[in-house]
């Protein structure tokens, strides 16, 4: 012992989500629409309806049917159109 006095300090470095989905310069943890299909994450949801391991915020075809979200989007108010 040299009588010097030491003491611990912890630094928290913050760790940023900078996975980048979609590759549009805003990192995941910030962007809105992870896959910039111009459905925002809140409506599409992480939940992984097709089970192909990609949580539907960003799957550009979530229920894994060949079409992707933004056409199904688009279509839901042609079908409800078609009710007699
Ligand atoms: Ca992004
Ligand atoms: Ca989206
Ligand atoms: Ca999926
Ligand atoms: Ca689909």
């Amino acid at each position: 012992m040299d009588g010097t006095c030491s003491k611990t300090v912890e630094i928290t470095v913050a760790s940023r989500n900078c996975t980048d989905n979609d590759a549009d310069g805003v990192a995941d943890a910030a962007d809105v629409d992870d896959d910039n299909d111009g459905i925002a994450d809140a409506a599409e949801g992480n939940t992984d309806v097709d089970g192909d391991g990609i949580p539907n915020s960003f799957d550009l075809d979530s229920d894994n049917d060949g079409i992707t979200d933004v056409i199904e989007a688009q279509a839901v108010p042609m079908r409800m159109g078609t009710v007699s």
